[in-house]
């Protein structure tokens, strides 16, 4: 079981990690629009990601016997600027979703949830893995700069991501 607050608190993040889903979606259909076909895969399959992260504490709430609540999901932008704004926007993106993921985590620790800080060490550790990739592909952007080839280069590299 466990507590009313954590119940809320996880209802939160679940909103969260469905935003994510619904803004990497946009981010994919700005690439695409844009010709940018390998990055919207990636972006698609981040997206996919997101979901799966908003069904892993979905789960744990029933399996705690607490009660999943939907709230609407915020309206995503659908211009970015360009693409590389697009995966700046990812970093900052995950960094808030880090600082949140701890603040669960401090919560947890403060009620003495040991589930649900067991259910966490799996985000915080996952959290370090979305900013070092995010990380990664800006550095590549910044490193390819306006050059075409470099783009296109670019491009393909991110395709190369599985659904
Ligand atoms: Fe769910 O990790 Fe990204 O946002």
């Amino acid at each position: 079981m466990i507590s009313r607050k954590m119940m809320t608190s996880l209802n939160e993040q679940i909103n969260r990690e469905l935003y994510s889903s619904y803004l990497y979606l946009a981010m994919a259909a700005y690439c695409q629009a844009e010709g940018m076909s390998g990055m919207a895969k990636w972006l698609v399959a981040q997206a996919e990601e997101e979901r799966g992260h908003a069904m892993k504490m979905y789960h744990y709430l029933q399996e705690q016997g607490a009660r999943v609540v939907l709230k609407a999901i915020a309206e995503p932008p659908a211009e970015f600027g360009s693409p590389r704004q697009v995966f700046e926007e990812t970093l900052k993106h995950e960094r808030k979703i880090t600082a949140w993921i701890h603040e669960l985590m401090e919560q947890a620790m403060r009620e003495k949830d040991f589930a649900t800080q067991g259910l966490l060490q799996w985000f915080v550790n996952e959290q370090v893995e979305e900013e070092s990739i995010a990380a990664d592909i800006v550095a590549k952007f910044k490193l390819v700069g306006s050059d075409a080839r470099g783009l296109y280069w670019l491009d393909r590299e991110l395709g190369q991501r599985g659904g």
